[in-house]
């Protein structure tokens, strides 16, 4: 508060000169940290986006440190990652992940999850069951559905034990399937569109006591430079890997008119952005009238008598100058709907009219030291399959936190529906993928009630749910799902792969070894051990590798669901 009051005087001064000048405010401006910048983007053409992303150790700069950490194609922020529906993904992964000053001594398995996405949990698609093996390759391969959510999504390794330190290393980036402003939020279309990647990080040195280090694409004390009354639109995502944001903009309004990636059908006035980690938040900024500097600050969250500390943090600075705009018609425009609603693709009323088919309760719970993390009381283990669904189940499932710190409930392939918190009706205002579990108070389980449709062809096979508080599903804390398909009784046991290196191919080194020039020119590609899990469908992990079986799109065998995700 006392730094505002003190660039509001600042302004009183010098407002007129600027005005004049039509220069940008304050001789205060030399007091702001540089510009938060856009990341880089890739997009497709012609409906394909081949892209490829390396992972190894390399000298950043977070927070105004620099030092080596592993992160994609040498950055801290990649690229932006941008698709429209229908789109096709080719992305080859090279993990040359090795000794970097933080998080990681040495070469590690790994792999790539695409968090939102609506898309096959079978390799090569979004499957988390298949590793990368240090020095390896891997070539992921995925469609974007024609009736995708529109909207920020983000991708991240998901090997599981290592995903914490991966993705606190930096090795996080956002995926936005293109369409939520050009389709539905069209009068928005002239305003200035960011990219902001909300990260936490342990800087060297950090105690693991201490609150990691908060950051907007890479900077800590960064500016953010809007006209007075300008409008913009913010692509939020809290893409770290254990910390809560909670962002508040003194000054301005934020409007939110898409969560995980889902369309809101009406834009919803909030004081705060509550992002629990892996969530995702587009919002319309309003932009004071007065010029002058505002805090962005990432409010403090109670995370539990058990919870890591997440103080406030001032992020950045709002700086206001120039002309102002007038901008009275475009903010008369967040009272309406989202327009083109038959195109948004599942709405919640969608969901809410579907018919529940049964309904269960996950207990999250942990040991009192905090370091063994568990669902309905068990650890993780690659071949239990926890729940078991045919393809067209809707279920109602109770999400009881019984510890003294918050969890976060994510489920891969799908998006739900929130309907209850504590016992407290919630709208049924939009989709979601994470969902946020209040903690035990006085040995009453916070509890979340969410309702789950399992009703689209795409995500049969096998996947996980999980704390989102990725330090906790490393420690155990996720389980395993099965969707079979209509009319299939069984799947073939779970069991991890891990896509090796080619012979000659030195662990963790550049990727530029003798094995792997080999296979390039020879055109091989790293293969999956043992075989890759689509062929294992519907048999025993033990019987002969069958050729593969176009079975898994069902199409015709559902046509009574009432749900316009059925393709
Ligand atoms: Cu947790």
């Amino acid at each position: 508060m006392r730094r505002q009051t003190f660039r509001f005087a600042l302004y009183g001064a010098c407002a007129a000169t600027a005005l004049a000048l039509g220069l940008a405010a304050c001789g205060d401006d030399d007091s702001l940290g540089p510009d938060i910048r856009e990341p880089d983007s890739v997009s497709s053409r012609n409906g394909v986006l081949q892209y490829t992303l390396t992972q190894a150790p390399t000298r950043i700069t977070v927070a105004g440190r620099s030092f080596t950490s592993n992160v994609f194609n040498g950055q801290y922020i990649p690229p932006v990652l941008r698709m429209q529906r229908g789109d096709r993904l080719e992305l080859q992964l090279i993990n040359n992940i090795g000794k970097a000053d933080v998080q990681i001594d040495g070469p590690l398995e790994t792999n790539l999850h695409y968090h939102g996405m609506v898309v096959t949990p079978i390799a090569p698609g979004d499957d988390v069951f298949l590793h990368v093996g240090s020095g390896a390759t891997y070539d992921y391969r995925w469609q974007v559905p024609n009736d995708h959510a529109q909207g920020v999504h983000w991708y991240h390794p998901h090997a599981h034990g290592l995903v914490e330190p991966q993705i606190l290393s930096g090795m996080s980036g956002m995926l936005v399937i293109d369409g939520l402003i050009a389709q539905h939020y069209t009068a928005y279309a002239g305003l200035v569109e960011r990219h902001l990647l909300l990260k936490d990080i342990q800087l060297p040195g950090a105690s693991d006591d201490d609150p990691n280090t908060k950051t907007i694409n890479g900077l800590l004390g960064g500016t953010l430079r809007l006209r007075p009354g300008e409008m913009q639109v913010w692509n939020l995502g809290n893409l770290g890997a254990d910390a809560y944001f909670d962002l508040a903009v003194d000054g301005a309004q934020l409007w939110e008119i898409s969560r995980d990636g889902s369309v809101r059908q009406q834009p919803l006035l909030l004081s705060s952005v509550f992002l629990p980690p892996g969530s995702r938040s587009t919002v319309v900024v309003v932009a004071p009238l007065r010029m002058g500097n505002y805090a962005v600050r990432t409010l403090a969250v109670d995370t539990g008598p058990q919870g890591d500390p997440n103080p406030e943090v001032r992020l950045a600075t709002l700086a206001v100058s120039g002309f102002s705009e007038d901008t009275a018609m475009l903010q008369a425009r967040l009272l309406l709907p989202a327009d083109r609603q038959d195109q948004i693709g599942v709405t919640p009323a969608d969901v809410v009219a579907l018919p529940t088919t049964r309904q269960r309760t996950m207990v999250f719970s942990e040991t009192d030291d905090g370091n063994t993390f568990f669902i309905n009381g068990q650890e993780w283990s690659e071949t239990r399959d926890d729940v078991t669904v045919t393809l067209g189940d809707v279920e109602e499932w109770t999400i009881q936190n019984v510890s003294g710190e918050r969890h976060v409930f994510h489920i891969h392939q799908l998006d739900f529906l929130v309907t209850s918190i504590n016992g407290v009706p919630q709208p049924a205002d939009t989709l979601r993928d994470v969902v946020d579990l209040p903690y035990a108070v006085n040995g009453v389980p916070g509890e979340v009630k969410v309702k789950i449709p399992f009703t689209d062809p795409i995500m049969v096979g096998r996947f996980v749910f999980h704390c989102h508080i990725v330090g906790h599903e490393d420690a155990g804390m996720m389980a395993n799902i099965v969707v079979l398909a209509p009319g299939q009784t069984a799947m073939a046991p779970a069991r991890m792969r891990t896509v090796r290196a080619l012979p000659g191919k030195a662990s963790g080194s550049d990727g530029f070894g003798i094995g792997a020039l080999l296979a390039r020119w020879s055109g091989a590609k790293a293969k999956p051990d043992p075989a890759p899990w689509d062929d294992a469908i519907c048999r025993s992990s033990d019987a002969p590798v069958p050729a593969r079986k176009r079975t898994l799109r069902i199409d015709a065998s559902l046509p009574s669901l009432g749900v316009t995700a059925l393709r």
